[in-house]
């Protein structure tokens, strides 16, 4: 179990405590040890072989120590569960809400019995709320808003593009097991597109030559269907098996001759409204296109159908890219020979934002230089989080000079790979920046962002987001809309001006590939390549192993239709650095007082 999955169960148990009235000392304890896995940088599994470790921790003593045994042995924690039958388990969602904690939600539950989401909207919405003592007429707007943020995003079943993979992976390599039947297994759908998020997965089976008989596809339809993942089976028909795994998610699997398989990868690849389009053009032209292939309207002869290519080659369009099949300028592209040549996963060079142990992440600064120089990656920034962010140990200016020299000296422990020195700044309410100047100036790269005061009004996180843009020292802005998919709304602010400002000044927008955020997202990356705004993919890796999570940014950066050109980390380091916003070399106050040295003389070695 990871360290946070843990903490999530302490401190519902901590709330339900509170909601049941227990005294204050009791569920501040499961509270505190909650909030200190979120800080912690060992893995709460591996401490707790150990029991005496575990209860070096500050706050666990004999009888905690055993509940998070108990919690890593069995998944849950029975007071929890216990607490949960006594009130509804939908009052954890409610203590979800943002603007909702403990006492409220217990208020509520005592005074109104209501204890769904959908049930305190309703109180909102009638005006029952702003007089209860404590709640007030701001408050209960803020509620009504966090109900319906919560609503739209909880609504659907969908899966972020990780999830989707792995089940994906799996499922297609033990399909494929079927090796005397079974040519291909391809993904289709929305995941095929590249879509932050997956509804269902649509999968592909093709028959070899000579085994697409019905016998065998219904051989190979036993077989998957005999997948353990499996928790229930929706339909199974001629060539079709719908599936829903033990994780929630829905499969589709179609399986067919090899001489559809371009008709039918290109028809389940979707999106609906590309497919009626192109249906519409055969049509158009004579033909008509179905998921078996392109046929003439007379006589129904087969014009194409074994791939994509051909099928769009015959309706005399440019091959396609699927991340580009939404419907929003695609066709007349293909038509006029317009297409972006779409940036690759091999095309880029450097990861522009990860975390160490200095600050959150899970690994050192030679742990993550020597896992990026594994995946290819010619240089990358250490950039951990800046002071304000305590929760994470965010690093002050003297911290933070140290961690520079920390970062050359790596330098000199791992050859091949450039190490940029770094920070993640936060932008802080009044939109400065929470490093001096005289710090600030003596980074290899300054990246940006925001992660406090998320709710502020329009206008004002507009005039936030400008002032950060504004400054000097900003060279990237990270994650610019703070969204967290499935879980947190974006900032509100007029990105308009946003992207205006970041282009007049020479600052980068990041396409943050960490699969719970892509950030920004397809539609605002277009935006932004329409004004000329440079564009960095970075992962925000918190650990080795998100070092992987580039191609999510890619798949996003091509659905904002963006070129190499538009990517700066596609360039090799000195043309990158070049290209960022080119800061003061000091603090203009302090002038030359503080230039420094160890950041410079890595630069010289390792270029
Ligand atoms: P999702 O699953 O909500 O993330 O989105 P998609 O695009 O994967 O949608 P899905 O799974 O319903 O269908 C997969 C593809 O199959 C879809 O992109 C286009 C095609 N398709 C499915 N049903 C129809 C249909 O009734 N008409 C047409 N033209 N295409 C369909
Ligand atoms: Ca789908
Ligand atoms: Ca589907
Ligand atoms: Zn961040």
């Amino acid at each position: 179990m990871e360290n946070r999955e843990v903490a999530r169960i302490l401190r519902e148990t901590a709330q339900l405590l509170e909601i049941d009235g227990a005294i204050i000392g009791r569920y501040r304890s499961y509270e505190k040890v909650a909030e200190l896995l979120y800080s912690i940088h060992e893995r709460i599994e591996d401490l707790a072989k150990d029991p005496k470790k575990l209860k070096e921790l500050p706050g666990v003593g004999d009888s905690m120590a055993e509940h998070i045994q108990e919690i890593l042995k069995t998944g849950d924690y029975s007071l929890r569960q216990k607490l949960l039958k006594k009130y509804p388990t939908t009052l954890l969602d409610l203590l979800s809400l943002q603007s909702l904690g403990p006492k409220k939600v217990a208020f509520i539950w005592s005074h109104f019995k209501v204890g769904t989401v959908e049930g305190v909207e309703k109180l909102a919405e009638e005006g029952k709320l702003r007089d209860l003592p404590g709640f007030g007429e701001k408050s209960e707007q803020n509620i009504l808003k966090a109900a319906r943020q919560f609503k739209n995003l909880s609504g659907s079943n969908r899966v972020l593009l990780n999830t989707a993979e792995e089940e994906a992976q799996k499922f297609c390599a033990y399909i494929s097991k079927e090796s005397e039947r079974v040519e291909h297994v391809t993904t289709a759908g929305s995941f095929r597109r590249g879509r932050e998020t997956v509804g269902d997965l649509d999968l592909l089976v093709t028959m070899r030559p000579g085994h697409d008989k019905q016998k065998d596809i219904d051989a190979v339809a036993a077989h998957i269907l005999k997948y353990p993942g499996i928790d229930q089976t929706l339909a199974h028909g001629e060539n079709k098996v719908s599936v829903i795994l033990g994780s929630g998610l829905q499969v589709d699997v179609r399986l067919l001759g090899e001489k559809s398989f371009g008709a039918a990868l290109m028809y389940f690849t979707g999106s609906k409204a590309h497919n009626v389009a192109l249906r519409g053009r055969a049509l158009d032209m004579g033909w008509t296109l179905n998921e078996y292939a392109l046929t003439t309207l007379k006589g129904g002869r087969t014009v194409a159908g074994k791939t994509e290519e051909e099928i769009y080659a015959k309706l005399k369009l440019a091959y396609i890219e699927p991340e580009l099949r939404e419907m929003t300028g695609e066709i007349e592209a293909a038509e006029s020979g317009a297409l972006p040549q779409l940036v690759t996963l091999a095309e880029i060079r450097g990861d522009l934002q990860m975390h160490t142990t200095a600050s959150d992440g899970r690994n050192s600064i030679e742990e993550m230089a020597t896992a990026a120089r594994e995946l290819g990656r010619e240089y990358i920034a250490i950039t951990d989080h800046s002071q304000a962010l305590a929760m994470a140990n965010g690093l002050d200016e003297k911290r933070t000079i140290e961690h520079i020299a920390r970062i050359c000296a790596a330098q000199e422990r791992v050859p091949g790979i450039r190490l940029l020195a770094g920070m993640e700044v936060d932008i802080k309410k009044n939109g400065a920046l929470d490093l001096a100047d005289d710090v600030l100036a003596q980074l290899d790269v300054v990246v940006s962002s925001i992660h406090s005061y998320m709710n502020l009004e329009r206008a004002e996180m507009t005039d936030r987001m400008l002032a950060a843009i504004e400054n000097p020292y900003t060279q990237i802005i990270a994650h610019p809309t703070g969204r967290l998919l499935l879980r947190r709304e974006p900032f509100e602010y007029d990105m308009e001006r946003i992207l205006d400002a970041a282009a007049k000044a020479g600052v980068a927008m990041e396409c943050n590939a960490y699969p719970d955020r892509l950030d920004l997202r397809d539609v605002h990356l277009r935006m932004a390549k329409h004004r000329g705004v440079k564009v960095v993919i970075s992962t925000d890796s918190h650990s080795t192993t998100h070092l992987k999570f580039m191609k999510y940014g890619v798949i996003t950066a091509r659905r904002g239709w963006l070129e190499k050109k538009d990517v700066i980390n596609t360039l090799p380091v000195d043309q990158f650095l070049a290209a960022l916003r080119q800061k003061p070399k000091a603090a203009p106050t302090r002038a030359g007082a503080t230039a420094s040295s160890s950041a410079k003389s890595a630069k010289r070695k390792s270029a």
